[in-house]
């Protein structure tokens, strides 16, 4: 029997289902083939291309011998194991949702997506959620600063229905993964989308002001002929993983127009002297919260690069 080719919708405890060409068989990674020197959380996430050798014994089993190179893949770094996690593989869009209110609006976590997206190879786009409990001022006014940086926004209710029928336009053709907090309607807005799905939708917790964590893990959903949707569970905060604190700076584009400026042709923006990036933000040319931003990535970064360089190979 030769293997046949198949992509992973979701996986359970080290069991992924795979769809084949005409079924979805069940199957476990064989022996160590996919184990790589970097170090790696997951050897398979959710999306990945992969051969599978059927179970001669079993009609549904089988077991993943390889996988394909990922044309995307969003990364996150995990502190505890100290290792990149994949949260999803092969898609093109990357929805970060985002509520306006209940739970609070967290612009801080969306930039670390919209980083991560670009990091993994795929387009972000944030999505506003939750439209009908109205839009405060600063939201509206850190929206405008993603927009300005290029990145496309929209905005929607998953409980009125605004906004669902542009974004069904937008992810139409496309593999698009849906990320963000929980609580802030990913799996809601999808069954907006496609009310067959019934994806299970939890409540907000009043004590805590979040979600509590509906959805458990990442699945893979076909939408219709050639949209894919992948729901995952909500995550509270994010690694990015993959690029350098040198290299941060290239991921704000606001910067760009000063930095040229710096007393330094090396600068980072974050105590040299004579920085004009630091200027401008004085100056109230970039915003304030984008420049936290910044600095707690780049702290951070420093943190990966020490797990990364120092025990993780040690
Ligand atoms: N007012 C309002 N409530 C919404 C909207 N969308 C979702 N909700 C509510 O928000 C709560 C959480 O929705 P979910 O769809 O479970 O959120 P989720 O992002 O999938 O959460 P996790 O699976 O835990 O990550 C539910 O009580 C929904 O009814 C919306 O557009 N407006
Ligand atoms: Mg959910
Ligand atoms: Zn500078």
């Amino acid at each position: 029997m030769s293997e046949i080719s198949g992509q992973v919708l979701y996986g359970i405890n080290n069991i992924y289902t795979v769809a084949v060409a005409d079924r979805k068989l069940q199957c476990r990674i064989k022996g160590k083939v996919l184990k790589t020197n970097k170090r790696q959380y997951n050897p398979i996430a959710v999306g990945d291309l992969v051969e599978v050798l059927p179970d001669p014994f079993s009609e549904n089993q089988g077991w993943i011998t390889s996988r394909k190179e990922r044309s995307s893949s969003l990364e996150r770094w995990n502190k505890k194991r100290r290792a990149s996690q994949v949260l999803a593989a092969n898609a093109e869009l990357l929805v970060c949702v985002a509520s306006t209110n209940n739970p609070p609006f967290r612009p801080r976590f969306i930039d670390r997506l919209i980083i991560s997206a670009e990091i993994g190879n795929l387009i972000p786009v944030v999505l506003l959620n939750k439209c009908d409990l109205g839009v405060e001022a600063a939201v509206r006014e850190r929206v405008e600063v993603w927009k300005k940086n290029g990145c496309r926004v929209m905005s929607c209710s998953a409980l009125t229905g605004e906004g669902i029928s542009h974004l069904e336009e937008v992810i139409k053709g496309y593999t698009a993964v849906f990320i963000g907090q929980s609580g802030v309607g990913k799996s809601s807005i999808l069954n907006c989308l496609e009310p067959e799905l019934e994806l299970k939708v939890g409540e907000i917790s009043s004590k805590y002001d979040r979600g509590v964590h509906t959805t458990n893990f990442a699945v893979m959903i076909s939408l219709n002929k050639n949209t894919y949707i992948i729901d995952t569970p909500g995550i509270r905060e994010l690694e990015v993983t993959g690029i350098t604190q040198r290299e941060l700076h290239g991921f704000f584009p606001e910067f760009s127009p000063w930095s040229g400026g710096c007393a330094y042709s090396r600068c980072l923006h974050i105590d040299e002297p004579g920085c004009a990036v630091k200027d401008a933000l004085e100056r109230g040319d970039i915003h304030p919260d984008r420049y936290i931003s910044y600095m707690r990535l780049f702290n951070d970064l420093s943190d990966f690069q020490k797990g990364f360089y120092g025990s993780a190979y040690s």
